[in-house]
């Protein structure tokens, strides 16, 4: 290949994570779209200059591109725009991004991934080749899959994508005797849960956590509260207490309540009364207790019509669990602190580690502050 082409190439990826950098802005704020980046980029004499930045704006409108090629204006004319989404075909509350970007003067589209949207899936490619632009598809497309895993999952299977965060010590404790609650994990930990929960459109725990641990769920970097998720419980039989800090805040940041259909009726009233949202599902498993157990694959896919993409699991061990059973799970993060705290309760069985490992084999690792945080995806 001659170095032109690769440098050409590179310039293509380069551009490429800008955009990607501009889109992750959105995380956490797009639902129920996805959260795409756009810039648009001039070749003036040797030099490439961004003209436009853009990225999708709170509640999924105006588009990453609309908003970068408004930034660019007539200076869009022959210019080429890097998107990390297939720019989309159909007519929304305004046309189609694919159109505006003709009509903008682009010349050329680098993309970094199809859309599986059933509404747009190629088409809004196939439409700018169409109206004579060069396209270009396929740049950074794994780190585009993994920033648009929410959105993908959600059109591809009707439920959110998943990432389940666990955080324990060095000998694989998530709590201490009884389930006692005990610190684990360090302040550069937290602050980077925090973070993660910011760019989540919800983010759940089960019944179990809220009882032992009394969260509020909300993220508390500064600056930031306003970027507090839905909370979730899973919580069949409704034991949610009204007294439990989730409650008292639910006019504040929502939350809502899973449970089952059989689920008693009078603290369903209550919950209701004091803000709470609550809905009903079937269930799935009879558990050794001679409980039953809610159906998740039910429970996210409710989620999915609501328009959550990006589901963020703070789990204990049975939720972790269930979710690895079903094979719900595209991302599992877990954070190991380097101290041992003793006797405990154990987070992960070899076995369901093993499940973990085979359903997301593919692992990155990196420290926190004092903690390694691991990251295990599908391949
Ligand atoms: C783009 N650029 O920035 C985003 C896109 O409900 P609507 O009309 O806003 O369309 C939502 C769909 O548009 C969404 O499901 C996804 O396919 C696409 N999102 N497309 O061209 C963007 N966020
Ligand atoms: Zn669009």
């Amino acid at each position: 290949m001659p170095v032109s082409a690769i440098d050409a190439l590179r310039r293509d990826e380069r551009f490429m994570r800008a955009a990607l950098a501009l889109g992750r802005r959105g995380f956490g704020n797009t639902w129920p779209n996805p959260a795409v980046g756009c810039v648009i980029v001039r070749r003036v004499g040797d030099a490439d200059i961004i003209v436009g930045r853009g990225w999708t704006q709170p509640g999924g409108r105006p588009h990453a591109e609309t908003q970068a090629l408004a930034e660019a204006g007539a200076l869009a004319k022959g210019a080429t725009a890097y998107v990390t989404l297939e720019p989309c075909s159909h007519y929304g509350r305004t046309g189609p991004c694919a159109d505006a970007l003709a009509r903008g003067g682009i010349a050329r589209v680098v993309g970094a991934l199809r859309d599986p949207d059933p509404r747009v899936g190629g088409r809004g490619f196939d439409m700018l080749r169409r109206y004579g632009l060069e396209v270009r598809e396929g740049v950074l497309a794994d780190e585009a899959f993994q920033a648009h895993v929410g959105h993908i999952t959600r059109v591809t299977f009707g439920r959110p994508g998943l990432t389940v965060k666990i955080a324990v010590s060095a000998d694989g404790k998530l709590a201490g005797p009884g389930g006692r609650p005990v610190r684990i994990t360090g302040e550069e930990a937290s602050a980077h849960v925090h973070l993660m929960r910011a760019q989540s459109d919800a983010i759940a725990v089960g019944i179990g956590t809220v009882l032992k641990d009394d969260p509020m769920l909300t993220v508390r970097l500064p600056g930031m509260a306003a970027q507090s998720p839905v909370r979730i419980v899973f919580d069949s039989r409704l034991r949610l207490p009204l007294s439990s800090r989730l409650v008292e805040t639910a006019r504040e940041v929502p939350v809502w309540v899973m449970a089952r259909a059989d689920a008693p009726v009078e603290p369903e009233r209550d919950l209701v009364e004091a803000g709470v949202e609550v809905m009903r599902i079937g269930c799935s498993a009879l558990l050794p207790s001679g409980g039953a157990s809610l159906d998740l694959g039910e429970a996210l896919r409710l989620l999915g019509t609501r328009g959550v993409t990006r589901l963020l699991v703070e789990a204990g061990p049975q939720l972790a669990a269930g979710l690895v059973e079903a094979d719900l799970v595209e991302e599992f993060v877990q954070f190991t602190s380097p101290e041992p705290i003793g006797e405990g309760v154990t987070a992960l069985t070899s076995q369901l580690q093993a499940k973990i490992d085979g359903q997301l084999p593919n692992l990155a690792a990196r420290m926190v502050g004092h903690d390694t945080m691991t990251i295990q995806r599908r391949n």
